[in-house]
């Protein structure tokens, strides 16, 4: 999909003019469409574009930080100020509201691919109070990603148990991973350990090796 095709699905024809004018910008490098930008011209909340489930394929196994601890005891670990840690089972995380979707999975690589999720999106997770940033790192801690609050609350956020109508596989990130189309694949965290809701921006594993913190789309 080119450019001009992939700013109409995403803006619509109302952001068309300003897409246009970001187009030069994204095409000498996406990471110039920063944090800034998105946030003050196009908004934190505005949807990925969904696609028909039957367009949907399984995308490449890409990147295994983190992936190598055995998960047999695995349980979501969950951190806010002012709340007691928490700790949830994977069937504790089903039992919350079932959302699918059909949204495209963007590499930084210049890959892409549309996928089908099922999960729940990971603001039923968080408190009421919770501070302007959100941690997730995997169980043994090697890869982690940070969000801003409004990205890791918006709707299409997902914690995803099921990718194409199967349960995820350990490539993928079994148990469970963040499916989050408003950003770029490197946010999309496979095997999650841990949720911590904080003060600090977080560190981000693909941040301090040169890629844009915020990583939008
Ligand atoms: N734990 C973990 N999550 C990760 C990565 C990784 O190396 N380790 N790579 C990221 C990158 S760069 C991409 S593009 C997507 C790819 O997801 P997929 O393997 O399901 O296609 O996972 C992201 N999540
Ligand atoms: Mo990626």
């Amino acid at each position: 999909m080119n450019n001009d095709r992939r700013s109409f699905l995403k803006f619509g024809a109302a952001g068309v003019a300003v897409a246009a004018g970001l187009n030069g910008l994204m095409s000498v490098n996406p990471h110039l469409l920063n944090e800034s930008i998105t946030r003050k011209l196009l908004g934190a909340r505005r949807l990925a574009p969904t696609f028909p489930r039957e367009r949907a394929k399984d995308p490449k196994e890409n990147g295994n930080v983190g992936l190598d601890e055995d998960v047999t005891d695995w349980s979501l670990k969950i951190d806010a100020p002012g709340h007691p840690s928490r700790s949830m089972s994977l069937d504790e995380v089903k039992a919350l509201p079932r959302v699918e979707m059909t949204t495209e999975l963007m590499c930084v690589e210049g890959w892409s691919e549309v996928v089908s999720w099922a999960g729940t999106p990971l603001r039923h997770i968080a408190p009421n109070d919770a501070p302007e940033y959100v941690s997730l790192t995997t169980p043994d801690k090697l890869y982690y990603v940070g969000l801003d609050l409004d990205s890791a609350l918006h709707p299409q956020t997902l914690l995803a148990w099921e990718m194409n109508g199967a349960p995820l596989t350990p490539e993928h990130g079994a148990p469970l991973r963040l499916v989050i189309p408003v950003k770029y694949g490197i946010k999309n965290i496979k095997r999650i350990g841990a949720i911590n809701f904080q003060t600090t921006r977080p560190p981000d594993y693909w941040a301090e090796r040169g890629y844009d913190w915020y990583s939008g789309l």
